[in-house]
């Protein structure tokens, strides 16, 4: 079914703080709200103002800048946290409550109609603050589904504005959140929110399956930075999307993803995963000389999208022995340099030669080349 409506949650400064290894500053979250909020997202999520004084004041602090997107806050469906997330002046407050037997009996030993009352009380509370409010089901795939759908169908008719499925652990596949998903839109008529955790591989192909079900919102972080190895990564669902439903993420300022995602992996000091999509350090590069004349020809034939929309440069590369000539002459040509077929055949073999050795510089290709011209 094609995707009716999206908007992201993004919460690198919720559950991206989960990550291992982040922590940020007061001035280093304001700076990723502004980033994100410059790309363009609808939500931006923050960690509970309860966890510590300064997750109080980051709150605070951040539902006060001059913001596009609701600042959201995850909050337990406690009343006094609800009540101290109003006052940190969000606007909008996302519940969650941990659903599965799991859950249920190692966590708060809740039965179903209590954790109703617990959040109805919540609910209400935000409600009449006129924020958004968001219940979610934690562990959603491992919670019986008739347990999940009485639930949030329960809280659909208390008022939220949407409820949520997560894949906490990540061991969804995508048939089952696809049909997971269809029962849900059925029982509910709010909106749907999807989390997806990353411990399979899956979590930008079930997040597709959400949206294509009928989900609305999907929860993503800066780098898939989250518990363990994260949820959706931005870029990962920019990709997705851009390649089935191009218009759907038309309005971001996708220009600006890469240097989102290196902002982030600078602040927490580590690189950009080379399998990243889109924002790799080399989604973009083409190596085997079959691909290279392919690409020279006409880039999409080994392209999914076009670099030059995420404001990216391809790269042929040159410096290796599964070199092709056409690349090899376009590199020539870029240093002024041109030469016959039989030129072009030797200087290629040459390359070839000294990068079966190793992977060359690229000065070391440039001076074969300069030398051949000379030869
Ligand atoms: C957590 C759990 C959570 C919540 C997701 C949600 C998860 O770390 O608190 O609020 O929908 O994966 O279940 O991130
Ligand atoms: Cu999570």
């Amino acid at each position: 079914m094609p995707i009716r409506r999206l908007s992201i949650i993004e919460s690198t400064l919720r559950e991206g703080e989960q990550f291992a290894g982040a922590h940020f500053t007061l001035a280093q979250r304001r700076q990723i709200a502004h980033a994100v909020d410059d790309f363009g997202v609808e939500h931006i999520e923050l960690t509970t103002p309860v966890a510590s004084p300064t997750a109080q004041r980051s709150c605070r602090e951040i539902a006060a800048l001059p913001l596009r997107a609701i600042v959201l806050t995850h909050t337990r469906c406690v009343v006094d946290d609800v009540l101290l997330a109003i006052d940190c002046g969000v606007g909008g407050v996302d519940l969650l409550f941990g659903t599965s037997s799991w859950l249920r009996s190692n966590s708060h030993g809740l039965e179903l109609d209590d954790i109703v009352v617990a959040a109805a009380d919540c609910i209400a509370l935000v409600r009449a603050a006129g924020l958004e409010v968001r219940f979610s089901c934690e562990d959603s795939f491992r919670t019986e589904p008739a347990d999940l759908l009485r639930i949030l169908a329960a809280v659909a008719a208390l008022g939220v504005d949407r409820v949520g499925l997560a894949d906490t652990v990540g061991i969804a596949t995508p048939a089952q959140v696809t049909a997971l998903i269809t029962q849900l839109r059925d029982a509910v008529d709010c909106d749907i929110e999807f989390h997806a955790h990353n411990d399979n591989g899956c979590a930008v192909a079930n997040a597709l399956a959400a949206l294509q079900a009928g989900a609305t919102h999907i929860d993503t972080t800066v780098l898939g930075i989250g518990e363990r190895n994260g949820i959706v990564p931005l870029s990962g669902l920019i990709a997705r999307l851009h390649t089935v439903q191009p218009e759907l993420v038309d309005h971001y300022a996708l220009e600006r993803l890469a240097a989102l995602d290196a902002m982030v992996a600078g602040i927490l000091d580590v690189d950009i995963p080379l399998t990243a999509p889109i924002t790799s350090p080399y989604a973009f590069h083409h190596k085997a000389g079959m691909h290279t004349k392919a690409v020279l020809g006409d880039p999409r034939s080994y392209e999914p999208f076009a670099p030059e929309r995420f404001g990216i440069e391809r790269r042929l590369l040159v410096n290796h022995q599964l070199v092709g000539r056409h690349a090899v002459r376009q590199r020539a040509a870029a240093l002024g340099i041109a030469g016959d077929d039989t030129w072009l055949r030797r200087v290629t073999a040459e390359v070839k030669r000294h990068a079966g050795e190793r992977l060359l510089r690229d000065d070391e290709v440039d001076a074969l080349l300069r030398a051949s011209a000379g030869a």
